[in-house]
């Protein structure tokens, strides 16, 4: 399947659905009255969070998102029905943002999480609705309320446990497909790996994710090599394992180099804790091993482990070091709550995006009511008519 972390859709909800006019006549039968329905509610824009998906490309093909309006109320008193949902599958790790790419408007983490991202607009009052003792025969019925729409941005922070970094070629898609059964492409040249790749590692009855990303060169922040673009899918990890080639002359500039790019990037990754190995120990002699730990140890101020991924030395003490890690921060960190409850339906007329989010908190938080003429009167309009 192909890769793609970023999407930018344009969603909508369905309006609403008009009221009817309408009124009872029949042969012989007197007293007919208005019989004109309620129209129905569009369909919201909905998000759902599946298990089985990591990747955006489905969004690719398709940007545009349409929910149903709402039908419209009949005569007989018929109220039409609710417009059909749009429901839009995204992997876990998706980020809601805004327009400007910036503003997160929700974080799905876990499958099965479920966001009304926008309510469809309610249906307007048939006639039926508005006959009172003093106006028995009225004519007015409202359209339905406008749905919402909108542009957002879809991105994918994938969420895996350990992360792998390192420069180029310094073997993490070999230790990636050491460890796991993931079968990431490998070569003996610079950027094999173009996008990141996700593997399970069982150690025991446990287990954990481990994302493999392209290689970071100096420079990356700036652009250089594939740039800094694929480190928001590490933001996530609990640990990250920091692969360092063997064969290099120089392990401790080497180590610095992905250092100072992990710190230029920001978001918090050179505070995570990190393992540092020393790989490709297979085609090192004893005493380069022990040089190179040295002077790895002095540069990071940790022990530092040998490790191949190609003849699978080390393999198992570096799992069983990051597992630590994993279960530590795994204790630490409060269940996450459900993105969902952030956000309810909200009341006619249709609410704006970030009003739904506050109106689900303060719910009741009136910002109107309806007259004895069935006329929505603003609070705010209210006062104005009282100071006069
Ligand atoms: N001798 C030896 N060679 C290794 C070892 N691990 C990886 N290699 C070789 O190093 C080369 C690069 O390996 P990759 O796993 O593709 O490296 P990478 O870090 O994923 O590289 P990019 O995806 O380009 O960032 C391949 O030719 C591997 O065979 C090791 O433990 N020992
Ligand atoms: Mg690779």
């Amino acid at each position: 399947m192909k890769f793609l972390d970023q999407a930018k859709i344009f969603v909508k909800s369905g309006d609403g659905g008009a009221g009817a006019c309408s009124f009872r006549r029949e042969k012989y039968i007197e007293f007919g009255g208005p019989d004109g329905g309620d129209g129905g509610r569009g369909g919201d824009v909905i998000l759902e969070c599946v298990a089985n998906l990591n990747t955006l490309i489905d969004y690719r093909y398709q940007q545009h998102f349409k929910a149903q309006i709402g039908h419209h109320g009949q005569g007989r008193n018929k109220t039409g029905g609710k417009g059909n949902d749009v429901v839009l599958k995204v992997p876990v790790g998706t980020q809601v943002l805004d327009e400007d790419k910036e503003t997160v408007l929700a974080d799905l983490t876990e499958a099965g999480q479920r966001l009304v991202l926008l309510r469809g607009g309610d249906g307007g009052f048939g006639n039926a609705h508005f006959k009172s003792s003093t106006n028995q025969a009225p004519r007015r019925f409202d359209e339905g309320w406008p749905g919402e729409e909108r542009w957002i941005w879809l991105r994918l922070k994938l969420i895996a446990d350990a992360g792998l970094v390192g420069l180029p070629n310094a073997g993490k898609s070999t230790f990636l497909a050491a460890v796991t059964r993931a079968r990431p492409k490998i070569a003996d040249y610079p950027f094999t790996t173009l996008h990141p790749n996700l593997g399970v590692v069982t150690l025991g009855d446990e287990e954990f994710v481990v994302a493999d990303i392209p290689g970071l060169i100096e420079g990356a922040h700036e652009g250089a090599g594939i740039g800094d673009r694929f480190l928001g899918h590490i933001e996530r990890c609990r640990v990250l394992l920091h692969l360092i080639d063997g064969t290099e002359e120089d392990v401790a500039e080497t180590y610095r180099v992905v250092r100072h790019e992990l710190a230029a990037y920001g978001g918090g990754l050179d505070a995570k804790p990190e393992v540092v190995a020393l790989n490709k120990c297979d085609s090192l002699t004893p005493e380069d091993i022990e040089a190179k730990l040295a002077a790895l140890r002095d540069a990071c101020g940790a022990p530092v482990l040998p490790l191949s991924g190609v003849s699978g030395i080390g393999l198992k003490p570096v799992l069983a070091r990051l597992f630590e890690h994993i279960k530590e921060a795994r204790e630490a960190e409060p269940s996450v709550p459900a993105a969902s409850s952030a956000f309810g339906a909200g009341k006619r007329p249709t609410p704006g995006f970030a009003a739904a989010a506050t109106a689900a908190e303060d719910d009741d938080a009136e910002d109107g009511r309806y007259g004895p003429d069935g006329e929505w009167i603003w609070n705010d309009e209210e006062e104005e008519e009282g100071d006069e």
